[in-house]
């Protein structure tokens, strides 16, 4: 109800929003350019032909105070990109401009580590969410936010969220209080979503304060760069190592960020396993599970020729279209597509195909 009284008070305050959202988007897009070199113009062409569905998308409950999510951030370089966190009204044109049909969405940031509050508060978001996802139909579809600090109850609730509130797919932002999820601690959740035929997304978040100390002195290499990267990545290996695959063969991983730059290393993976081990516990080799447990997607600024590398690693059937909205803006994430020399057939599987059969949308 809160929630309800404060969208309809943002969505008023909006106005003065709605006038500067081209210059918001336009500001997101010179600073792409800036930085990659790429040109901006969404691609006319392909527009209104095919489905393009994001599957790493954010929204965030509107509580009138800047977000904390993530203390590597500067919210003042985030202010232009904040305020459409909370409105749907001004996204639709923006995914109306990209041709995107479909986001996929997520809380941002959602890790609540006081376990004697983080059940009702998950659940309040899961409620809102689908709140939200029933306003506007066939536009939205979501990720469970699961309580992970209390493993049992975040089992619970995934399996709530996908039979009482249709969505068929977690999202989780990384560690909790320092544990990471190959903890046996953990193995309900794993547990479950095999059990209800769901993937879980690791989404990244700031590293645990005693996992800092490696940038110490370096707060350049600090949030989504480099140490969102480097402990998510790590995250998943030590998913794989644990022997997650082995006991949830059927669990699927999702990664953004193209993999998390492991699609770069499989060999090299496969390579050190052998020498850290004289007789391997693990059932496959690491670039196995990678190529069979987990989905990339293509979140994030990135370069084709990272397209081309995740592709060839994966395999084009592993890899989904995702914006990272409103971090990143959708037309540059078409633009990164469109710049990519690969077929429209492939094209179609990333846009669409590939979430809609893993995302079971
Ligand atoms: C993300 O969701 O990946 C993200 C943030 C904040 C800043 C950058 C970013 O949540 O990529
Ligand atoms: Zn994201």
């Amino acid at each position: 109800m809160e929630e309800r009284i404060g969208r309809r008070v943002f969505l008023r305050k909006a106005g003065v929003a709605a006038l500067t959202l081209s210059a918001i988007l336009h500001r997101t897009s010179e600073n792409n350019h800036a930085m990659n070199g790429s040109s901006t113009d969404a691609p006319r062409e392909s527009k209104g032909k095919t489905r393009r569905i994001a599957v790493e998308e954010h929204w965030m409950p509107q509580t009138g105070k800047p977000p904390e999510f993530t203390p590597s951030i500067n919210p003042a370089e985030m202010s232009h990109v904040l305020p459409l966190l909370g409105n749907f009204e001004l996204r639709l044109p923006v995914m109306e401009e990209s041709g995107i049909t479909i986001q996929v969405i997520a809380p941002v940031g959602i890790r609540v580590p006081d376990r004697s509050m983080a059940v009702a508060i998950i659940k309040r978001i899961n409620d809102t969410q689908a709140e939200i996802i029933g306003k506007y139909p066939g536009r939205f579809a979501g990720y469970a936010a699961l309580p992970t600090v209390d493993p049992k109850a975040a089992a619970d609730e995934l399996e709530r969220a996908v039979t009482q509130l249709g969505f068929k797919r977690t999202m989780v932002f990384g560690q909790v209080n320092g544990e990471y999820f190959d903890e046996q601690k953990f193995w309900p959740i794993w547990e479950r979503a095999e059990g209800l035929g769901v993937p879980i997304y690791l989404h990244p978040m700031d590293p645990p304060s005693w996992a800092t100390k490696m940038y110490e002195g370096h707060p350049e290499l600090l949030g989504p760069g480099w140490s969102w990267t480097v402990d998510t990545a790590n995250h998943a290996l030590r998913i794989i190592g644990a022997g997650v695959f082995d006991v949830f063969p059927k669990t699927t991983l999702i990664l953004g960020h193209m993999g998390e730059s492991l699609p770069y290393l499989l060999g090299r993976l496969d390579e050190g396993y052998r020498m850290a081990f004289k007789t391997r516990k693990l059932k496959k080799l690491f670039s196995e599970y990678v190529k069979e447990n987990i989905v990339i997607t293509t979140s994030g600024r990135y370069r084709p020729e990272t397209l081309i590398c995740a592709i060839s690693a994966m395999g084009i059937e592993r890899v989904l279209f995702a914006v990272d909205y409103p971090f990143v803006a959708p037309k540059d994430a078409v633009q990164q597509i469109e710049s990519t020399p690969i077929s429209d057939t492939d094209k179609e599987k990333i846009y669409h195909l590939n979430a809609e059969r893993r995302l079971k949308l």
